[in-house]
């Protein structure tokens, strides 16, 4: 059993899904968040984690502020680890890590919201799939600094792997994926690029999305 969403449609929100938390941002979240939305960002999970990040009511207002500008531009929003706090503002959808709640209680708990679930391996990609997930982040797919505990680096052949033994899951790769670099993570496989850092620290954050999306191109339409 997945979400509430097709396949077809879940691969259009992961072609330029942006990851962001008030530790990523050198400004105001919303307002690096509503830039990205301006150049066409096509998904926003909140991933408030690491030294500094915020907690309870702070989290929960960032987290409506986020929501609501998502809603404005009809694009889902995605809470990173905290079921609590995805079901609590009704977020479209939940990502979550091997070391989280199971993908499958999670799915029981929350219906027919999106789910996401972080995969580095074919099994954990099944089990993925067999769990209800609606999508599989891979990665780290090159170097990061935006995940202190990350698994090692598995580049686009991981992706690749993915794809030939029969994973058809919408799959989105993430970890240190720059403008340059989309085309080929793409071309190995996966449906779009979910970024943290590219984006966020980038001096024009509408222009950074706009050059992604243009690297990733419409597989779909062209
Ligand atoms: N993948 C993704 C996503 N998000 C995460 N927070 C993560 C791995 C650890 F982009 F959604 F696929
Ligand atoms: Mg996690």
């Amino acid at each position: 059993m997945s979400g509430s969403v097709s396949p077809e449609q879940m691969r259009q929100y992961l072609r330029m899904y942006l990851v962001v938390g008030s530790v990523n941002c050198q400004t105001e979240p919303i307002r690096v968040v509503e830039e990205a939305l301006s150049g066409g960002a096509t998904m926003i999970q909140l991933r408030e984690k690491g030294p500094g990040a915020l907690e309870g009511e702070a989290k929960l207002a960032l987290a409506l502020q986020l929501q609501a500008a998502c809603r404005r531009a009809g694009v889902p929003f995605i809470v990173n680890d905290d079921v609590e706090l995805a079901a609590r503002i009704g977020a479209d959808g939940i990502h979550v890590g091997q070391d989280d709640e199971p993908a499958g209680s999670i799915r029981a708990r929350m219906g027919s919201c999106i789910l996401g679930v972080s995969a580095h391996t074919v099994e954990e990609a099944r089990l993925a799939l067999a769990q209800g997930a609606d999508y599989i982040g891979v990665g780290p797919i090159y170097p990061t600094a935006s995940k202190a505990d990350a698994q090692p680096v598995q580049g686009p052949r991981m992706i690749e792997k993915m794809r030939k033994q029969g994973i058809q899951l919408p799959l989105v790769g993430i970890g240190g994926i720059t403008a340059e670099r989309a085309s080929e993570v793409i071309r190995a496989g996966a449906d779009g690029v979910a970024v943290i850092s590219a984006v966020t620290q980038a001096g024009d954050v509408r222009e950074a999305v706009q050059t992604f999306i243009k690297q990733v191109g419409n597989k779909y339409l062209s």
